[in-house]
């Protein structure tokens, strides 16, 4: 029976493994030593799902498993280090987080022909601050696929192995979509976190808190400078379509603090530079100009001083 082996002790990880337990998908959770993961976690018709204790030694993963790395970017390298020794059946990754640059990553530690897909995900879930509950705060979806690569046919997703893959995350949480261009939904998502992440931990203020007037000119500048570096990279999108995406998340998860915010409030390293770092750098490779991107950048590490 395939398994999916889940990688830290994070909220969304901790829910994956609660709707495999729910849902009779084979799991396997690997924390941090000495980390808190959590043991239950609230599901939202309120059933309380018990999490099978952490599996401390990984033994060699079969090749219909799956690794799922819920992480940040930040904390990749070395995981996929740690894990190169037990993936040598080549298992698929799944590789889940905000921001970009997970898959340069992965491939410079596995090298390009590593199976791998990447996946973002709209499920709301927290870890509560005794670490040990994680709560399912909102239904959302989980969207796959292959990352683009120079070689790629428009049927790859018909892999058996992708197929396999992606319909074993969906029998544990529902619903995934396989789709054909994963990179252009993580560049979406991405513009969303590159404006409510940055400006919610900067303002300390909800993600409701972006839709107000006097954010209107930023708002603008990092959309703006976000579409002229995705369209050097072979993505176009227009402005106005960013913002009406920026403000329809911003006024559906008003209420929220984002993941930035409660990085700064918890004294965490924060993901900026996957966020609004990531778009620097690629402007910098292309000798652009993205100045509020930088500057949410430099006031961002500026708070963690
Ligand atoms: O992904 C998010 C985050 O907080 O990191 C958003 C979409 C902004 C929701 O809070």
């Amino acid at each position: 029976m395939a398994k999916l082996h889940i990688v830290g002790a994070g909220a969304i990880g901790s829910l994956i493994a609660a709707g495999a337990e729910k849902h009779g998908v084979a799991y396997a959770r690997y924390p941090k030593p000495h980390s808190t993961i959590p043991e239950t976690v609230k599901w939202n018709d309120s059933d309380i799902v018990s999490l099978s204790a952490p599996a401390s030694t990984p033994s060699c993963l079969c090749q219909d498993d799956v690794l799922v790395l819920p992480l940040k970017v930040y904390q990749l390298k070395h995981a996929l280090l740690a894990w190169s020794s037990y993936l040598e059946n080549r298992p698929p990754l799944v590789l889940l987080h905000n921001g970009l640059g997970g898959d340069e990553i992965a491939t410079s530690v596995l090298g390009e022909n590593y199976p791998i897909l990447l996946a973002t995900t709209s499920h709301g879930a927290l870890k509560e601050p005794d670490g040990k509950t994680a709560t399912y705060t909102g239904l959302g979806k989980t969207q796959i696929g292959l990352p683009r690569r120079g070689d790629m046919a428009r049927n790859d997703k018909h892999l058996p192995w992708v197929q396999e893959a992606s319909a074993l995350l969906n029998t544990a949480l529902p619903p995934v979509d396989l789709v054909d261009d994963i990179t252009r939904a993580l560049w979406q998502k991405l513009a969303i976190n590159c404006v409510i992440n940055p400006l919610t931990a900067l303002n300390n203020m909800r993600n409701g808190g972006v839709l107000l007037k006097e954010y209107d000119e930023i708002r603008h500048a990092l959309c703006r400078e976000f579409a002229i570096v995705a369209e050097q990279y072979g993505l176009v999108f227009s402005v106005q379509e960013l913002e009406k995406n920026v403000l329809s998340v911003a006024s559906l998860t008003a209420q929220n603090y984002s993941s930035m915010h409660q990085d700064i409030a918890m004294d965490r390293h924060t993901e900026i530079d996957a966020i609004n770092g990531y778009i620097v750098s690629l402007a910098n490779k292309k000798g652009i100009s993205v100045p509020t991107h930088a500057l949410m950048v430099d006031r961002v590490k500026g708070l963690v001083l």
